[in-house]
């Protein structure tokens, strides 16, 4: 291949970038770029990424760039005739370094994930309080146990938003995930991990919100035609509009079941 013919495939290597950028302006859906975490487990979990992610790109540009080099300086039109580069198979130091360093960088990455799975993925005690997630085709339905216990359902749609779910800011709140098909998986990317929630066993998960504001999530686990209707709306209000939100469905639910006792 000449040099002419390397240079005008230049613009492929930038395609990537391109369509990683165009999709972030896309509405609706979630960017592939992490949004800014809100929640204790997001930023950890938002640190792992950018802490794995860094090195990562500096070890592909370095491979990248040292890959290029070697095409390009070493090409064979440059070489005289039947000439044969160095020959280093059978190099024991060589063998054993290009090895090892590889597995020190899958190791030291083992760890640090493991590290933060130990941290923010085991069920939690400490809570304020408890708020069932249950997830079915097609929606999630959120059982609160102020006042007695309602429950507000975040129906799947993609015209428009979804009901969001509620809760108050700076609140430790215990997530106990459950499905009553097949397997669903709760994620928003600012708050916390992919918990799934599985058939008749409970999966846990947390969140503790430290800012006003509403952010987007999604079923994260294929669970059939309606799947990517499952949309995901958290919001958080400071504890007195909290307070009255749940006055207010309160009172909403009641009303509904003394009308439907009344009219059977
Ligand atoms: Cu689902």
């Amino acid at each position: 291949m000449k040099a002419g013919s390397l240079t005008r495939l230049w613009p492929l290597a930038i395609l990537p970038a391109v369509l990683l950028l165009s999709s972030c302006e896309a509405p609706g859906g979630i960017s592939p770029i992490f949004p800014t975490p809100v929640s204790p487990n997001g930023q950890d979990i938002f640190d792992t990424y950018i802490g794995i992610s860094i090195p990562a790109i500096i070890v592909f540009i370095g491979v990248e760039l040292a890959l290029l080099w070697v095409v390009i300086r070493y090409r064979r039109s440059r070489q005289p005739a039947g000439y044969v580069p160095p020959q280093i198979h059978g190099n024991f130091k060589l063998e054993v370094v290009w090895t090892a360093v590889p597995l020190v960088v899958v190791l030291a990455i083992a760890l640090y994930s493991f590290n933060e799975l130990q941290k923010d993925f085991q069920p939690i005690s400490n809570y304020d309080f408890e708020v069932v997630v249950s997830g079915h085709q097609f929606g999630w339905n959120y059982t609160y146990p102020q006042a007695g216990g309602f429950t507000i359902h975040q129906e799947g749609t993609l015209a428009g938003d979804v009901t969001p779910f509620v809760v108050p800011v700076n609140t430790l709140i215990r997530l106990r995930m459950q499905g009553t098909d097949v397997i669903h998986s709760w994620w928003v990317p600012a708050i916390s991990g992919k918990t799934d929630a599985v058939p008749g066993y409970d999966n846990f998960t947390w969140l503790k919100i430290d800012r006003v504001g509403a952010w987007r999530g999604e079923c994260a686990e294929l669970c059939g035609v309606g799947h990517s209707t499952m949309q995901i709306i958290v919001q958080s209000m400071t504890q007195s509009d909290f307070d009255a939100w749940v006055q207010q469905q309160a009172a909403t639910q009641h009303a509904a079941r003394s009308t439907s006792t009344s009219a059977s």
